[in-house]
């Protein structure tokens, strides 16, 4: 298992490299071009200047999180060849610097959604919280006449200066179904994966976040079934998962030390962290150690050590600890704190597995 930390890029991250340096073992640096819009060939320039201030700092930049996919791809619409083909060009110059796996997702619209970003915990952090029923009773196109009444109202991902592109966007969404959308996420496959594997780079797909449908838009990454259906969509050790622990344990009736075993081959990244969920659907990021959530983290570190698991690991979304101010889940504190809890594990496992 190779260690790695999100960055979000110098002026962008409250997280400084010379702190990531101080988190024993971490060799890999998961990293992206925020700036530049999904669609759009990433600037080689650009690319170079973040290799060499993260090397310089001691890491390497194995891991891109994420390549992101414009929506007209996802949608199937004409204009998807186009930003097909700029996204085979960003796969080409990252492959020539070395990268070795990029993380990316299919969730139309959004990206993981949360109600609150700042929840209290028993013990004075704050987590993420996600309020089930909350989601439920919005209609979207609701909301957003809403919050254009009332910007208070608005939640993460509907700032309002995203509103009219919102509108717009669902309305495109409108009769786009589940089967759509596999074939959709196909037609991407078939045209990405060859130029990744002529450049040694392993697409690995991000669950949906929830992985249950939201607002009515259709969401396919959700379940071991699927993602079994992924995997043949098109057969290729180049496409792969990022087995996102947290995101899946969401829903109890994902078995994720399963689907560790069963797709072992097939998963480059894994992110590792728990959430504690609530009978009624609602869910909150807890720490990252077993008793503190829902999810079986210990077991899970065990099934990946059992694997012989090689691939890239890192901390997911930690609490807010000790005042810190920082992006929502990307503080430094309890991502340090879950990196050794799952070395802890994974050692405890070395150890067992010797004697
Ligand atoms: C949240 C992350 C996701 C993830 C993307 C991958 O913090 O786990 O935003 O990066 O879905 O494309």
């Amino acid at each position: 298992m190779k260690m790695g930390f999100r960055w979000f890029g110098e002026g962008n991250d409250t997280v400084a490299l010379s702190q990531i340096r101080q988190i024993p073992g971490v060799e890999t640096i998961v990293w992206s071009l925020h700036d530049v819009p999904a669609g759009e060939e990433w600037p080689m320039d650009k690319i170079f200047a973040l290799r060499d201030e993260v090397e310089a700092a001691g890491f390497n930049i194995d891991v891109v999180e994420s390549v992101n996919v414009h929506e007209d791809i996802k949608l199937g619409l004409p204009s998807r060849d186009r930003y097909i083909e700029n996204y085979k060009r960003t796969i080409e110059k990252l492959g020539q610097v070395g990268v070795k796996v990029i993380c990316y997702n299919f969730m139309p619209i959004f990206d993981w959604l949360r109600t609150d970003l700042h929840k209290e915990m028993e013990d004075g952090s704050t987590a993420l919280f996600y309020e089930k029923a909350r989601i439920e009773n919005i209609d979207p196109f609701d909301l957003v006449a809403k919050i254009n009444e009332n910007s208070a109202l608005t939640m993460p991902g509907w700032e309002p200066e995203r509103l009219s592109h919102l509108t717009s966007l669902f309305e495109a969404y409108k009769g786009v179904t589940e089967e759509n959308l596999w074939e959709n996420l196909r037609y991407f496959l078939n045209e990405i994966i060859p130029v990744a594997a002529r450049h040694n780079i392993k697409m690995a797909i991000h669950p949906d976040d929830p992985p249950w449908s939201i607002f009515g838009l259709p969401r396919i990454m959700t379940s071991q079934a699927n993602f079994r259906r992924f995997l043949k969509l098109h057969d290729s050790p180049y496409n792969g998962i990022t087995l996102c622990s947290g995101s899946l344990g969401a829903n109890p009736d994902n078995d994720i030390v399963a689907m560790i075993r069963e797709f072992a081959d097939r998963i480059p990244f894994a992110h590792i962290r728990n959430v504690r969920r609530y009978e009624n659907g609602d869910f909150i990021e807890s720490s990252h150690r077993t008793q503190d959530g829902s999810v079986d983290i210990a077991g899970i570190v065990q099934a990946y050590h059992d694997i012989g698991f090689t691939g890239y690991a890192r901390p997911d979304h930690g609490r807010h600890l000790w005042g810190e101010q920082c992006r929502p889940g990307y503080g430094l504190y309890d991502r340090a704190l879950g990196i050794m809890y799952l070395w802890g594990l994974w050692d405890a496992a070395e150890r067992s597995a010797q004697k």
